[in-house]
């Protein structure tokens, strides 16, 4: 299978007999690889090479080192296409997984001025601060902090817990929504966000702000949100 007389590098021979295990289900999410040493003396490679391609695919987010138990194949990242303004709640049933929400914070307020800023909004205005960690099958997803201009929407209900707020403002409120605008960062989860998705401080994650627009073009909603770079991938078709 290792073909040393390739010019591929024998670490990337050894990543893609990896990847093809995986992408095959030969080997499937929770299944532990072999050591280094078996993998090693298997294909008569050196331990460090092993351990190279391995360490690729841990940075791709195929596999998981656990130290002092092994490495892991982890469950294949949740992949959004970005076309249209769709809802976490939408975007989860359409994968078939079911959507969660835990809310931290629900309060009415005036906005910082951040915040006033972002929504355009003027003086003695109000908003609404709503805090969610995002569920996909009971799995946090996603840390959402939405803020939504209270004079556009009126009077929310409190227990938007396992509700979708989309679904709210369109059925409930009768508002028709136009359009979204998002912008993509990388970033490493502090703190609280560790705690919340259940990740290490410092784990990459995606830091995701959308403005979100009604049909006639009146600004309602700020939102940002911090995915876990390790069970997220987004994609884009892009016609010529
Ligand atoms: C998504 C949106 C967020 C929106 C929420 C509504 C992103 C990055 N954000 O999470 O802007 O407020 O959906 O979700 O996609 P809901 O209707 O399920 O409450």
């Amino acid at each position: 299978m290792i073909d040393k007389t390739s010019p591929l590098p024998i670490y990337y021979q050894i990543q893609e007999m990896i990847r093809r295990k995986i992408e095959s289900n030969e080997w499937e999410p929770g299944d532990m690889l072999p050591s280094e040493r078996i993998f090693a003396e298997n294909y008569d490679v050196s331990r460090m090479t092993v351990r190279q391609a391995v360490t690729e695919l841990v940075n791709e987010g195929l596999l998981r080192r656990e130290k002092g138990k092994g490495t892991f194949v982890l469950e294949p990242k949740i992949e959004q296409t970005l076309q249209g303004l769709t809802s976490f709640t939408e975007d989860m049933r359409k994968r078939g997984l079911k959507p969660g929400s835990k809310l931290l914070q629900y309060s009415v307020s005036a906005p910082s001025l951040k915040v006033a800023e972002m929504l355009q909004m003027k003086d003695n205005k109000q908003i609404y601060e709503i805090k969610r960690i995002r569920l996909a099958d009971e799995v946090p997803m996603a840390l959402e902090t939405t803020y939504i201009n209270k004079e556009l929407v009126g009077e929310l209900p409190q227990d938007i817990e396992n509700h979708s707020l989309y679904y709210i403002l369109e059925t409930e409120k009768g508002l028709k929504l136009g359009n979204g605008e998002q912008t993509f960062e990388s970033s490493l989860a502090r703190q609280e966000e560790a705690d919340y998705l259940d990740i290490q401080v410092g784990d990459p994650v995606l830091l995701i702000k959308r403005l979100t627009y009604l049909e006639d073009g009146t600004l309602f909603e700020y939102v940002k949100s911090v995915y876990r770079g390790d069970r997220y991938k987004f994609t884009i078709k892009m016609p010529r």
